[in-house]
């Protein structure tokens, strides 16, 4: 088993598609470890995306991801992590495969309905960004 990160982005929040993402999720199989709705200070956002401090579009991913509330998920299931980058799709929905989140719910390549950790070691590190290890358990 294995574990990963999932936001459902301020977009998607705002379109009424909280509901139907989490049936996709729970349809894939995926356990919801733990879920929290909250809306992300400044000072968050550029902690989570601090990866990306230097790319040209920071700035406008951290206006966006501030902009109204997130769902954050702890996600669990076999190869979490690969599964949930599949299902997702591609980060630009104009690339993203028939029947993916981004596909279905995306509106944009920065407004792009969800988020996926992309390895392991960021999965650990993004869920610790958001929750305690007892909720992980
Ligand atoms: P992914 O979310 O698919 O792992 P990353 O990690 O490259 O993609 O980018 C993180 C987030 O930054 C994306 N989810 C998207 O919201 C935003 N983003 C990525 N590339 C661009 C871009 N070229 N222009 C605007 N926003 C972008």
């Amino acid at each position: 088993m294995q574990q990963t990160f999932a936001i459902i982005k301020p977009d998607a929040v705002a379109k009424g598609n909280i509901g139907a993402i989490l049936s996709i999720i729970q349809k894939e199989g995926f356990v919801i470890k733990a879920m929290r709705m909250a809306r992300l200070s400044k000072h968050e956002a550029e902690g989570f995306y601090a990866e990306h401090k230097e790319r040209g579009f920071f700035g406008s991913l951290v206006t966006f991801m501030t902009e109204g509330p997130v769902v954050l998920l702890a996600l669990e299931r076999e190869d979490a992590v690969a599964h949930w980058r599949k299902v997702m799709g591609a980060t630009n929905p104009a690339n993203a495969d028939e029947g993916t989140v981004r596909k279905l719910f995306a509106e944009s390549i920065e407004r792009n309905a969800s988020h996926g950790s992309d390895s392991p070691a960021s999965a650990a590190r993004e869920l610790g960004y958001f929750f305690r290890s007892y909720d992980l358990t």
